[in-house]
């Protein structure tokens, strides 16, 4: 997912660009806003943080674009890709150690294991994520 601050800095199309330069396939996308119900359950293993108020009121600050992508090893290479999540230790050349300054502003979420992955798809696009099955023709060069 693009955060608020993401969507606002104009960097949806560098992040999507460095997943799909990496080799994997966008499966579905969408723009919006989420409300706070939805945030708060995203995030609920971080409901008793000092942070957890914040983070929500953040999320839900503007709109953000959730994405499903697909490919072999994506939950983790994305994460490499997104860096650390206080972006003043992220390296270089990832999207946090290249955009970002704040732990609280870092501009991407990704999931951290495929479950999870599944799980937040399903609750930011809905029971019947609208993945869409399409082939790479560039495919078998990756
Ligand atoms: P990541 O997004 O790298 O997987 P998590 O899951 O530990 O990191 O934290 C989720 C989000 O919570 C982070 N992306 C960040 O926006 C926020 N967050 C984490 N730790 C802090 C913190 N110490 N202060 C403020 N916000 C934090």
């Amino acid at each position: 997912m693009v955060k608020p601050d993401g969507v606002q800095r104009a960097l949806v199309g560098d992040v999507i660009s460095r997943l799909e330069r990496k080799g994997f396939r966008l499966a579905a996308l969408k723009l919006f806003q989420p409300d706070k119900a939805l945030a708060e359950e995203h995030y609920k293993d971080l409901s008793s943080k000092p942070f957890f108020k914040d983070l929500v009121d953040y999320i839900i600050s503007g709109p953000v674009v959730a994405m499903v992508w697909e490919g072999a090893g994506v939950v983790k290479s994305a994460r490499k890709l997104i860096g650390a999540t206080n972006p003043l230790e992220a390296e270089p050349g990832t999207i946090r150690g290249d955009f970002a300054v704040q732990t609280g502003r870092n501009v991407v979420h990704g999931s951290d294991s495929p479950e999870n992955g599944e799980r937040e798809a399903a609750l930011w696009f809905g029971n019947d994520v609208p993945i869409v099955d399409w082939q790479q023709v560039a495919a078998p060069w990756l």
